[in-house]
């Protein structure tokens, strides 16, 4: 029997692309100092020059699965982590956006066969959002480490 599952030891040679929201920037960009944090903890060089990750903003959430579309198909990338925040507020657009972003994400994966992490965050208010981005804990470290992970995973899904 074999037993398929992703290290965290060894993701030094990860490439790693990242796409990250702007629309509740206040949130997003804490998710994203979170998961560099982690990525760069596990030996993945985070620095602007870096050449295995690369990072790109987009307006909101509902232009993530375009965006990461884009970099899954690209073959540079062995993980694509999203990252997002979207607040319900008073509007009924959280469902509309929520509902594209999540399955869009998940039809990314996939299609390309790389593993898009869903780090948008779904919540009813800004502070249970920055509860998840910092105030309390930060997800964003837990989505760089899940990262790592399926990257792990599916390289040893390919050669086990
Ligand atoms: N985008 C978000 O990322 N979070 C939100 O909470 C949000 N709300 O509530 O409207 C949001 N809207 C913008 C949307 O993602 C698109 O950028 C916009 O509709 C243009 O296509």
């Amino acid at each position: 029997m074999t037993v398929f599952e992703g290290q965290f030891s060894g993701a030094a040679g990860l490439r790693v692309a990242i796409v990250v929201a702007r629309f509740n920037d206040l949130v997003t960009s804490k998710l994203l100092s979170g998961c560099l944090d982690c990525l760069s903890r596990h030996g993945i060089d985070t620095t602007a020059t870096s050449p295995q990750l690369d990072t790109a903003w987009v307006p909101g959430s509902f232009e993530i699965p375009l965006v990461a579309q884009r970099l899954a198909a690209s073959g540079r990338y062995q993980v694509v982590i999203t990252l997002g925040a979207v607040i319900r507020g008073d509007t009924p657009h959280f469902d509309v956006v929520v509902a594209e972003v999540s399955k869009g994400v998940a039809a990314v994966s996939r299609d390309t066969g790389i593993p898009v992490i869903f780090g948008v965050l779904t919540t009813d208010t800004m502070q249970q959002a920055l509860e998840r981005a910092g105030i309390k804990s930060n997800l964003g470290w837990s989505y760089g480490l899940q990262a790592i992970e399926m990257g792990s995973l599916m390289a040893a899904l390919q050669s086990p």
